[in-house]
């Protein structure tokens, strides 16, 4: 019996190695507790093995499998699925090419393909919906289980070009699976940041081998999965938007918290940064420390309010910043990102990629090229869009930080005479399938004025320290508050102090000082109806 492809769930699929198992399990066993904890699909994936053996242990997890209403996949022997009526096949790019797959296993078989790249997505749309019913979209992060991989771990933004690509060219009968090296850790991030650019489209479901076939209690490892897939949330970011609101009485609340809760920012930033940003901190009632001590990270991120800044001017070692990603993502406490260069030399880029991949960001923040890069948009292309009027249109830079924004989940801060502030968290919500039904076009963004202020351009690490600022404020609220009006808010309280320092001063020396004592003032003083700066909402 064919199982009916219209009714398969995807959402969590488990595909087999015998070589793994912990003593005491076997190949059935684990299977079983998958099934018994919530796995919706089995693939059957043997790599050295007798025919003879395959069939016979084909056949037991096929009960198996039926008595669970499951259907069961068979990797790449088209004869084994054949001979034993499996109710699909799984090929990868090097396997038979997928008409010919078709043709030997008839209209009604599942076919699934290993994907990781757009083209291959446009290949199996040319085909049309009689073909490929699914893709495993991968890899994703780095795994020990696929041997000898022939493509580097793609990360969730790899896997987003991919939904980009079956919406771009309409391939809506197309379900997916992301696999490669997911686990509990990285699984919710992976769910919440794999949506298609339109919106229309997210992950069908994970796909796992190690994480059930390795664990020596497969049934808690499954049952924590579907946690996961049943509970959409990323608790990361609270789920009570109420940016509509965000007021000058939003900014005292948020600098009133601070205070009281006077958070923690470790500090990774640039040499030149490093005075300046823990002055610039202290001045806004935080506590600095410019750590870049691998061992003490997760210590640090346990300490009720505290917040990471991880700028990459010049950078700790590469494992340092991994481990302190991990640590404050486990914790659940903020990040704020600031890529410096971002894709001014292809080893920032490279470099900035590998940590966006590697991690959750509250907050990125950026100088407009650096958003502009990040979008994927340079002035080049956008020259070609009608609004482009030679000068760097607002909108087109609020488009490109609402782009960031979305494609990263994160609350987006691109700064210049205008800084946007554009909200892309969605309160931590995600659902499979469908997306989030909403594009990135049409996700809060508001832009932030206070008259050009040149001087800010005339000392170093002005940038870096509204980091240092942002980092404060969403590590000092509650964590039940809103991280985008937090965000907001220290972006206006930087910007009015910026603009009342350049009155003060007298030159770059007195404006460094000036803006220090500015941001003391403006943040002890807590009157935020006095602060000069305008907010748009756009
Ligand atoms: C649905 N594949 C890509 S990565 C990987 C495998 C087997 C190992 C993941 O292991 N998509 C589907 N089925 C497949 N067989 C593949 C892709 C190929 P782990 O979860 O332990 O990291």
């Amino acid at each position: 019996m064919v199982f009916n492809k219209e009714n398969v769930d995807y959402s969590l699929y488990l595909v087999t190695d015998s070589s793994m198992l912990p003593d005491g399990t076997t190949l059935y066993s684990q299977v079983k507790a998958g099934l018994e904890n919530g796995v919706t699909l089995v693939q059957l994936r043997e790599k050295d093995i007798e025919t003879k053996d395959f069939i016979r242990e084909a056949v037991e997890v096929q009960k198996l499998c039926q008595s669970f209403n499951v259907p069961l996949i068979i990797n790449d022997r088209i004869d084994v699925a054949l001979a034993i009526g499996a109710d699909g096949v799984h090929v990868g790019q090097d396997d038979m090419p997928i008409p010919m797959v078709r043709k030997l296993v008839g209209p009604d078989m599942i076919i699934g393909w290993s994907v990781g790249f757009r083209h291959e997505v446009e290949t199996l749309a040319e085909w049309g919906p009689d073909m490929v019913d699914y893709i495993g979209v991968g890899t994703i992060f780095p795994t020990l289980t696929k041997k000898n991989p022939k493509k580097a771990p793609m990360g969730p933004q790899g896997a987003i070009e991919v939904l980009n690509a079956l919406e771009d060219n309409k391939a809506h009968w197309c379900r997916t699976v992301a696999i490669g090296g997911l686990h509990p850790v990285n699984i919710e991030r992976v769910l919440y940041q794999c949506v298609s650019s339109n919106g229309q489209r997210a992950l069908d479901g994970i796909s796992v081998v190690s994480d059930i076939m390795a664990a020596p209690d497969a049934a808690a490892a499954t049952k924590n999965l579907r946690h996961l897939l049943d509970n959409p949330s990323y608790k990361f970011v609270n789920l009570g938007l109420k940016s509509e609101t965000v007021s000058s009485e939003t900014y005292r609340e948020v600098v009133g918290q601070v205070t009281r809760n006077r958070p923690l920012v470790q500090h990774m930033t640039n040499k030149v940064h490093q005075n300046f940003g823990a002055n610039v901190t202290l001045a806004v009632g935080s506590s600095p420390i410019m750590s870049e001590v691998k061992e003490e990270v997760h210590e640090l991120a346990r300490i009720p309010h505290a917040a990471l800044l991880l700028n990459t001017g010049s950078v700790a070692p590469l494992d340092v910043l991994r481990e302190a990603i991990t640590a404050y993502n486990k914790e659940k406490r903020p990040i704020v990102f600031d890529p410096v260069g971002y894709s001014a030399t292809e080893a920032r880029r490279l470099l900035n990629d590998t940590l966006l991949s590697h991690g959750q960001f509250t907050c990125i923040k950026g100088n407009t090229s650096e958003i502009l890069s990040l979008a994927k948009l340079t002035t080049e292309k956008m020259k070609g869009v009608d609004a482009f009027t030679g000068q760097l249109d607002k909108v087109m830079v609020a488009q490109a930080t609402r782009v960031v924004a979305y494609t990263y989940k994160t609350v987006a801060v691109c700064t210049g005479e205008y800084d946007f502030v554009a909200d892309g968290t969605f309160g931590g919500r995600y659902y499979l399938s469908c997306g989030l039904g909403i594009s990135a076009k049409d996700i809060p963004c508001v832009a932030i004025h206070n008259g050009s202020i040149p001087i800010m351009g005339d000392i170093t690490a002005s940038g870096c320290s509204l980091g240092s600022t942002i980092a404060c404020c969403v590590g000092g609220v509650a964590p039940e508050s809103n991280l985008f009006d937090a965000v907001v808010t220290a972006v206006v309280l930087y910007k009015t102090a910026g603009k009342l320092a350049s009155t003060r001063c007298q030159g770059n020396g007195s404006f460094n000082v000036q803006l220090l004592d500015a941001l003391y003032q403006l943040f002890h003083e807590n009157c935020p109806a006095t602060w000069s700066t305008s907010l748009e909402r756009l």
